[in-house]
């Protein structure tokens, strides 16, 4: 099978961070699965150099821009070889035959018809050559970036018609339910699309930082839009519109992105393939962010934290595993380096390596390190079952993108292991005269942790490799059939002494770790004076602080709403807390609130009430609401956060 994997292509007005480490670490491990178990895999990353922001980033640096782009596109290139990341390519937006490859697409997009000229009227900041939404204005119609005050101008553009795409795109998602991972994600663009689609313009004038219109149009003032430029980048890389050699690998299987840009890839990607008559890709897979004190890391914020240090201090392997292990796909995740210890020592350390290094010391103290599977099945033939039962259950939760469920479940192999070691205790078997016994459990937790390590190799190629070698083999698709396809044993072997791989960390090893990485220490306090007022709050019914905080307050923002048939007060919504899907809540509220005015608004909401029916709809939380005699209202956050985050 073919089986083509992108990442992003990162913008190059900043060095990586580990919200970018994070992507392309989780396409390198299903890269990696991927060739072991015999696909043809292609492996996509690279830069995104175009467009205003880089060019004014450039300009700030006093530097050509193309110098510019090279030198931050080899930081990202250099860090992903650093990290031994197994792309094919590493394609850049400045490469000739990408941009011959968005000209060829423009071109069929005007011939179809899907490309028009008009006028993009908008509010513009002249200082920054910039069109804002009205959204991001500040009070008075001022530019967001320099307070300026912005006009209404008009630019000629070129527009896509993305409006002919709403029913198509919109079909598309019912009839593959799993082409946005996860499948929570599907709701927020199919309300998003079911909105309404404006056309794109995707041609600029005010920037010449861009892959220029094709000759035959004889438009030189105008350039391509970024993200037309940027998204194609996934069929160029592949020889589309010049050497199509590779579009064999197209579609593709998996675009992984963050959450940030799904809207591109979900609703503007497919309806440019859609207009060049190119098949979808499988599955769009978008994972939340890595946040720092709450708030998304991002090198606009600066505060981010960097893979290198955490690479160098931990280890780029247990680096990878904490961030895969550590958050569910799709949801956020605040860095902290006592998470990434505690991992570390309980799944690394205590699960992994210790078992490692205690058949590493029975082989050594019964059998002089020889170890043979022989007698395995006459004597654990269930936790062998057992254990192939697991292996066989673990394909669907890649396919999914559900890594965290994957290292979950391989884990329990080596609970399989270190229950029969303690039930069978082999130490008592040898004192017994019972050698075969003990040496047939030494062998079945050897062939464990060997299965498991084939199946961990994408996660941990270095390390499993390793284990491997100890174990006397060698991961490969030929190992990968034999022992999980096959399901057979390890041939006689003599296991390698190593040192343990995964030493105990106690204290946090980043001692000069940005600022990110410091859990902050409480600080003094002074003391404070006794204060004499007196409290007058009536003392009937108080509560105290800890009881308060039973109740689970979040913020919750609305992803679908719509009306209870034969209900004049009911609402049915579907509200995103930043869980796995979205909860069913039915909210009394329909004689205040229309359901499509509260779709895509933020709500508060008690989160961890008992679910009840209501008009036997299942509902799995309670809205805030203020009611007087003018009527009732929603309470709600005073500016936007993360859903889920809690209130109190
Ligand atoms: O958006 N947590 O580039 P970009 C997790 N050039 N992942 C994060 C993250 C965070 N805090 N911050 C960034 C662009 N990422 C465009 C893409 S594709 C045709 C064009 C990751 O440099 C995540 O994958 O801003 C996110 O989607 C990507 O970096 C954005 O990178």
């Amino acid at each position: 099978m073919k089986n083509y994997i992108t990442t992003p292509i990162y913008y190059v007005n900043g060095e990586a961070h580990i919200g970018h480490a994070y992507t392309t670490f989780i396409a390198d491990a299903l890269a990696r699965h991927s060739r072991l178990i015999g696909n043809e895999t292609y492996f996509l990353t690279g830069t995104d150099e175009h467009g205003q922001k880089i060019e004014e980033s450039a300009k700030k640096q006093n530097k050509p821009t193309q110098q510019f782009a090279d030198e931050i596109s080899a930081t990202f290139r250099n860090l992903w070889d650093e990290f031994d990341v197994s792309y094919d390519q590493f394609i850049r937006t400045t490469d000739e035959s990408h941009k011959k490859g968005v000209q060829a697409a423009f071109e069929k997009m005007v011939a179809n018809g899907d490309v028009y000229k008009d006028f993009y009227e908008g509010n513009y900041c002249v200082s920054c050559e910039t069109f804002f939404p009205e959204s991001q204005l500040m009070d008075g119609g001022c530019c967001p970036d320099c307070g300026r005050p912005t006009t209404i101008v008009k630019e000629e553009s070129y527009f896509f018609r993305l409006s002919k795409y709403e029913k198509p795109l919109m079909e598309y998602y019912e009839a593959h339910p799993d082409f946005i991972l996860p499948k929570s994600r599907r709701n927020e663009v199919m309300s998003f699309v079911r909105g309404g689609l404006n056309d794109l313009s995707v041609t600029r004038t005010s920037f010449s930082w861009g892959v220029h219109l094709p000759a035959s149009l004889n438009e030189p003032k105008h350039v391509m839009y970024v993200w037309l430029d940027a998204l194609m980048n996934y069929v160029t890389a592949l020889g589309y519109g010049g050497n199509e050699e590779k579009m064999g690998f197209w579609p593709a299987n998996v675009q992984l992105v963050g959450k940030d840009i799904l809207r591109f890839h979900a609703i503007y990607w497919p309806a440019f393939l859609m207009s060049l008559g190119l098949p979808l890709p499988k599955h769009i897979g978008a994972h939340g962010w890595w946040t720092r004190d709450g708030e998304k890391m991002s090198k606009s914020k600066g505060n981010v934290v960097d893979p290198r240090e955490v690479a160098k201090h931990y280890g780029v392997e247990n680096f990878r595993y904490f961030m895969m292990r550590e958050v569910p796909f799709g949801q956020d995740g605040d860095f902290s380096q006592r998470a990434l210890i505690d991992r570390l020592n309980s799944d690394l350390s205590n699960d992994l390596g210790n078992l490692l290094n205690r058949i590493i010391g029975m082989s050594e103290k019964y059998s002089d390190f020889a170890i043979n599977s022989a007698d395995v099945e006459k004597y654990h033939s269930r936790e062998l079952n057992d254990a192939h039962t697991l292996l066989d259950s673990l394909p669907p939760y890649l396919e999914e993108l559900q890594l965290h469920r994957y290292l979950e479940e391989l884990w329990k192999v080596f609970t399989i292991g270190n229950k029969a070691i303690e039930e069978h205790a082999p130490w008592t078997k040898i004192k017994e005269g019972r050698t075969d016994e003990a040496l047939a459990t030494v062998a079945l937790v050897a062939n464990l942790l060997a299965k498991a390590s084939v199946m961990l190799h994408g996660i941990m190629p270095h390390t499993t490799a390793t284990i491997a070698d100890a174990l006397g083999f060698a991961i490969n698709t030929q190992s990968y059939n034999d022992l999980i396809v096959d399901k057979k044993l390890l041939a006689p072997f003599t296991i390698k002494k190593i040192p343990p791989l995964f030493p105990r960390v106690e204290e946090p090893l980043m001692a000069e770790a940005p600022k990110a990485m410091i859990e902050e220490a409480p600080k003094a306090v002074e003391p404070k004076k006794e204060d004499k007022k007196e409290s007058t709050v009536p003392a009937e019914g108080l509560i105290t602080i800890d009881q308060f905080f039973q109740t689970s307050l979040k913020i919750g923002t609305v992803v679908e709403a719509e009306e209870v048939p034969k209900s004049s007060k009911l609402l049915k919504l579907q509200v995103d807390l930043g869980e796995e899907s979205p909860r069913q809540i039915i909210a009394g509220i329909r004689e205040y609130y229309s359901a499509e005015s509260l779709v895509g608004t933020q709500v508060c909401v008690v989160a961890n009430l008992k679910p009840a029916k209501l008009m036997g709809m299942l509902s799995e939380g309670m809205l805030l609401a203020a009611k007087d005699s003018e009527g009732l209202c929603l309470v709600r956050p005073e500016k936007p956060r993360l859903s889920g985050s809690s209130i109190g």
